[in-house]
């Protein structure tokens, strides 16, 4: 597989799981990086999407990595079962656990990549002792917990901003952008400087839509076009 400068992470929370097979098989034959799964508790979010035995089952399948987005209370309690899946990246949300380095090491050690979530309440400075030892940094444009949410006041701003944030001190990670990335705020996110981009139900899966087709436009967004 080429390895892209911009990546495509879909939100599988948002496709037609009835037909899942055949959107991982038009994914993994156009070479996409990621797999975007959603994981809610219904506590730290009010919501319930996908779990662990759909990660199994997709690992089974497929080598494209997932990058496993923990919306739950008590992460650390569930890092062990989620770093089963080869080469995942798994992704909490910092303000949940007293000690977030703790849960980063946890991560690492149980042989996934780490990321961690800058909220939209949360400025990036705040996570400033975390960013050394992440892998991945994911840039909520919406409050977490659902999809087909509009894009909050002022995010695209905000995550040029953070990546510029990023990129003048250094950080070596990947910056993740995930809500509302849909046709009309993606050019603008490329240019903001995000390098990873959670397709959901607002460009990859819009309503009536065609996975395929949309997996072309949304590469050739990425690769400059409008
Ligand atoms: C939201 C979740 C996201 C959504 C994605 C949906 O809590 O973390 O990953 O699945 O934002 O995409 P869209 O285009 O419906 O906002
Ligand atoms: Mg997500």
């Amino acid at each position: 597989m080429q390895t892209r400068a911009r990546k495509i992470s879909p939100s599988l929370m948002c496709a037609d799981l009835l037909n899942l097979k055949r959107d991982l098989d038009l994914f993994i034959d156009n070479d996409i990086e990621y797999f975007h799964i959603d994981i809610m508790d219904g506590h730290y979010v009010h919501n319930f999407s996908l779990g662990f035995g759909i990660c199994q089952a997709i690992s089974s399948y497929t080598d494209t990595p997932q990058d496993i987005h923990l919306m739950i209370d008590n992460p650390e309690d569930f890092v062990p079962l989620f770093a089963q899946i080869k080469s995942s990246i798994i992704t909490f949300h910092p303000e949940v656990v007293y000690h977030p380095l703790r849960t980063i090491a946890l991560i690492k050690r149980h042989g996934a990549r780490a990321g961690i979530a800058l909220n939209p309440a949360q400025t990036i400075e705040s996570l400033k002792p975390l960013l050394p030892h992440v892998d991945l940094l994911c840039v909520m444009t919406v409050v977490p917990g659902f999809v087909s949410q509009s894009i909050i006041p002022g995010g695209i701003e905000k995550l040029r901003e953070t990546v510029d944030y990023i990129r003048s001190n250094g950080y070596e990670l990947e910056i993740e952008v995930d809500g509302n990335v849909s046709w009309e705020n993606l050019p603008e996110m490329r240019d903001a400087g995000a390098q990873v981009f959670v397709a959901g139900t607002s460009s990859m899966f819009e309503s009536g839509g065609d996975v395929q087709s949309n997996i072309r436009r949304f590469r050739s967004i990425l690769e400059g076009g409008e």
